[in-house]
């Protein structure tokens, strides 16, 4: 693995952008963090609320115990994101859309900047903190951001969760299982704003490596993933990424 600091993003990383036929990004909290959407580990920062560490006020078990405390989390949550815009990390890995053979946008937020930008078929490992979903016909709600989240379900009145994945519980059907098969067949994985701690989905780039794809990480931190990265670019996001789109194809 070598590891370059930014702004002199390698040239084997431009290179292989450039010859990349299947490409995968994984993205964490890093990619929203220049957007000002709080990251949960790492930089001094884990996020809390009401004194509950992130892992159990984000957990299946609160929401069984406690489901009011977990809307009033997101509630919150969402409320800080309905002034956040997207930053330069979306907008590049948006202007991959059509660059390459196949991109697959795989992501571990539940922010749903990415598709703000563009990106399609993003896959979202964690659901999104802009839909809920009913606690017994499991049928999916919009929630508006210029407006109040729906209170029970429109099709059988009971009670609405979050749609997204909290500690403990299976991610939604198919969607790991999609990721890990294009994983699987990439030539390019981009490795962009995780701490690698969390799986499945940090499993992924391991899969990718395991096939035979390049792996590349980019992150002011170093993280667990980056001894298995064959390049390693120390820096933000929304810095490299746009460097990448502007410097080489586009
Ligand atoms: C599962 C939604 C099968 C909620 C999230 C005990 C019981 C059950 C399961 C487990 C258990 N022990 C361990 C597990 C597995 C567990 C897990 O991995 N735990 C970890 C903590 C060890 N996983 C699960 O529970 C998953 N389900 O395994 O199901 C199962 C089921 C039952 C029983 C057994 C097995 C579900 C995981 C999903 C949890 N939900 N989010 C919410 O958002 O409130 S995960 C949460 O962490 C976030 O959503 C986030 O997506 C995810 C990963 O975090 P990151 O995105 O990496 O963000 P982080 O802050 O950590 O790092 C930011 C990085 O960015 C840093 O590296 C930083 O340096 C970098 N950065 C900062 N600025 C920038 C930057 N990078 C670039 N540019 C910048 N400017
Ligand atoms: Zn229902």
């Amino acid at each position: 693995m070598n590891s370059v600091a930014t702004p002199n993003i390698s040239a084997e990383l431009r290179r292989r952008l450039d010859a990349a036929k299947r490409v995968l990004v994984l993205t964490g909290a890093g990619v929203s963090a220049e957007s000002g959407v709080p990251t949960f580990r790492g930089g001094g920062n884990s996020a809390t609320w009401k004194g509950l560490p992130f892992e159990i006020i984000s957990s299946g078990a609160m929401l069984e115990r406690d489901l009011p405390a977990v809307w009033e989390w997101f509630d919150h949550r969402r409320d800080k994101l309905k002034t956040i815009q997207p930053n330069a990390a979306h907008h590049a890995i948006a202007s991959w859309q059509d660059r390459f053979h196949e991109l697959t946008v795989v992501t571990q937020n539940i922010d749903g900047l990415h598709q703000r930008v563009g990106s399609r078929n993003v896959v979202e490992l964690h659901g999104n903190i802009w839909r809920a979903r009913c606690t017994v016909c499991r049928l999916a709600h919009e929630i508006p951001m210029d407006g109040d989240r729906p209170e029970a379900c429109g099709e059988c009145g009971n009670s609405l969760r979050p749609d997204v994945v909290l500690f403990g519980e299976m991610l939604p059907q198919g969607a790991f299982e999609f990721a890990s098969q294009r994983a699987l067949g990439c030539d390019l994985c981009l490795v962009i704003g995780t701490s690698g701690i969390v799986y499945p989905a940090a499993s992924l780039p391991e899969v990718a490596k395991s096939a035979g794809a390049f792996v590349c990480e980019i992150n002011p931190e170093p993280t667990p993933l980056s001894r298995l990265c064959d390049v390693v670019v120390t820096g933000r996001a929304g810095e490299v990424l746009g460097q990448l789109t502007t410097d080489s194809r586009g």
